[in-house]
């Protein structure tokens, strides 16, 4: 039987890159996403296998609509990747804009919480799978990214919680926690700076969204007794360093 995954923020980087794996895999995958033109061309390119659907995960209301409107050939959902998601720019917390700061927590925590309650019931139906993309930041903090790393936190933690309450359904969880991979994610954080973006990657040879979404597929199709619960992901070239200590 065809297995369908439901990827939202299908237009960019790990998304885009998840739905092409999974269809040359011989899946069906609805992915959502708030670019119209993106999800057109990525229509174009994927055929049948994919729907396209318009949503922003920021508008709770209308999740809703999205799930109960699946037609039927896609609305029986194995896999449900919860990759929507951003960060507000690098200030510290103390000088941050806390609308762009309560905007990434509207879309990487409430539209996700969401999507995924109306989700579960052909999840559980189908002994699917739950596959939340945390960071990194959700266990290092660095300056800068307070709320992001926070909302990356709850991923960690609502994914493995979440296991607890599905336990006996068959429904599996996994928090991916990836670090530098070169894809929008900067670019959006700096509001459009594609220069400190490159500057960012440059030399480093950054994880590519590629190899993000070849580790969700690994464990989507590991075999149906086998739960990671949670996957940590660098570069090599990224590592850790120690403690900032302020001396007057
Ligand atoms: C982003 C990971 O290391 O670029 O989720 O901050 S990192």
């Amino acid at each position: 039987m065809t297995k369908t995954a439901f990827i939202s923020g299908v237009t960019a980087g790990i998304g885009a890159a998840s739905a092409r794996i999974f269809i040359k895999d011989g899946w069906q995958v609805v992915g959502t996403g708030r670019r119209q033109d993106r999800l057109d061309a990525l229509a174009d390119e994927l055929g049948d296998a994919f729907l396209p659907v318009t949503s922003d995960m920021r508008d709770l209301e209308d999740l809703g609509r999205v799930v109960r409107q699946l037609p039927e050939r896609f609305a029986g959902i194995d896999l449900l990747i919860n990759n929507a998601g951003l960060a507000a720019p690098m200030d510290d917390f103390q000088d941050a804009d806390i609308d762009k700061q309560l905007n990434s927590m509207t879309t990487n925590m409430d539209g996700l919480v969401v999507l995924t309650r109306h989700l579960l019931p052909t999840l559980i139906e189908r002994k699917g799978a739950i596959i939340n993309l945390s960071s990194v930041a959700a266990s290092y903090p660095y300056r800068g990214g307070a709320v992001y790393g926070a909302t990356k936190a709850f991923l960690k933690q609502f994914s493995l919680s979440l296991r607890s309450d599905l336990s006996g359904t068959g429904v599996r969880v996994t928090s991916i926690e990836p670090g530098m991979a070169e894809t929008e994610f900067t670019i959006v954080r700096t509001e459009g700076d594609k220069a400190a973006s490159e500057k960012l990657y440059s030399g480093i040879n950054p994880m590519t969204a590629e190899d993000i979404a070849n580790s969700i597929h690994w464990v989507a199709t590991l075999p149906p007794h086998l739960n990671i619960n949670r996957l940590e992901l660098m570069p090599t070239s990224q590592s850790f360093a120690g403690f900032a200590v302020h001396r007057d």
